[in-house]
């Protein structure tokens, strides 16, 4: 029998945050866009689970969690720092896998088959690892076991927040059953909506679907999320290496200040990055740009945002932070557009040789 782990870590940035200002601890807390008193855009990156209670999560424009929340504590996204603690964390997690696979920032799979036999050495083991996290990194995590991936990550949202759940093989087509469709890995809004259409409700009417049916309308993709509804899935723990990254830059003709052209040749940049994630059905969470001046002097702003491959987020994204961050009195040299954390558009592993 296959024992996998999904090991995810809660509420990462405000956690993160926690570790180097003990005192929000006990206070409702954010990390996302300035609100600035309920006018600010942009959106909640994430929040910890006191400011869950209000209302707040991830995505939700900044401005409405400053109305259900204005006395909460608001901290600024420093992405530098939440990778730097990734990367203590996945070390830890590591140590303890017979395969490893990071997924996301603070997510990772393990197989765990050879060193964990069964399942109640299963959950001894899950919790060692979980106190090992804590001790060298002072995050908490949650994790989930069953015997293959999409149930690990069922049963780890279930443990959520600081939790170890197990979902055993035989336990998987019941506990699943009464699941939203989009709580499903797998499918999205727009999956649910057509499913909803087509007279589905729960996960366990979809587990019971017609196959024809569902191929018709979805192709093999449908045969697979039928297949995620009875629990089933069959892809293994793929070890990964490094987070890559794609990216375009471009020199300037002549050193320049104007706003315009360098506005224009961030879009043709990004339309190129654009091209290249799409092509390898790929979506991306977070934007650099990199603006170097003609006295050679480098500035690197990034900024994580919703998931997507769409040219506008990068676009829009891309030129906020050339607006925000450049140094307009400055002649520029060179600019660069780069997108990086990226995940199959259907499947959320992380991908490997796109680097350039
Ligand atoms: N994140 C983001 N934008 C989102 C959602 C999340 O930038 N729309 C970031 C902030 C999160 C991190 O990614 O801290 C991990 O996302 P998770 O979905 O795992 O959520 P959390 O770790 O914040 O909370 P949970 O305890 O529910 O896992
Ligand atoms: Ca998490
Ligand atoms: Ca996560």
């Amino acid at each position: 029998m296959q024992i996998i782990m999904l090991i995810d870590m809660d509420y990462f940035f405000v956690a993160c945050e926690e570790l180097r200002h003990p005192e929000v601890k006990d206070k409702p807390t954010i990390v996302g866009f300035d609100p600035k008193h309920g006018e600010g855009r942009g959106v909640v990156m994430t929040c910890n689970y006191l400011a869950r209670k209000f209302g707040i999560k991830s995505g939700m424009p900044i401005s409405q969690a400053y109305r259900l929340k204005p006395d909460a504590v608001y901290l600024p996204l420093d992405y530098d720092f939440y990778e730097e603690k990734s990367r203590e964390v996945m070390k830890v997690v590591k140590a303890f896998a017979d395969r490893f696979e990071q997924v996301s920032v603070d997510e990772a799979f393990i197989d765990v088959s050879k060193k964990a036999k069964g399942y109640d050495e299963a959950i001894g083991y899950a919790k060692t690892i979980k106190d090992e996290v804590k001790e060298k990194t002072g995050l908490p995590c949650s994790i989930g076991i069953s015997t293959n991936k999409l149930m690990a990550k069922m049963a780890c949202e279930a443990g959520k927040p600081d939790g170890v759940k197990l979902v055993k093989e035989e336990e998987a087509k019941e506990f699943l059953k009464s699941k939203e469709l989009d709580d499903l890995y797998g499918i999205g809004k727009k999956t649910k909506e057509k499913l909803e259409a087509m007279g589905y409700r729960t996960v366990g009417d979809l587990a019971k679907a017609n196959t024809m049916e569902l191929m018709e309308k979805f192709g093999s993709f449908g045969v697979e999320i039928r297949k995620y509804a009875n629990g089933m899935d069959e892809s293994k723990v793929e070890e990964n290496y490094e987070v890559k990254s794609i990216g375009r830059e471009t020199t300037f003709e002549k050193d320049t200040t104007d706003t315009q052209t360098i506005i224009n040749a961030i879009k043709r940049l990004s339309a190129e990055v654009i091209d290249e994630v799409k092509s390898a059905g790929l979506t991306f969470k977070v934007v650099t740009v990199k603006l170097r001046y003609g006295d050679f002097t480098e500035r690197l702003k990034s900024r994580s945002i919703r998931r997507s491959d769409d040219p506008d987020d990068l676009i829009s994204n891309s030129v906020d932070l050339y607006l925000r961050y450049s140094n307009k009195a400055k002649l520029m040299r060179k600019i660069g557009v780069r997108v990086s954390d990226l995940t199959k558009a259907r499947g959320q592993k992380k991908i490997g040789e796109f680097t350039r």
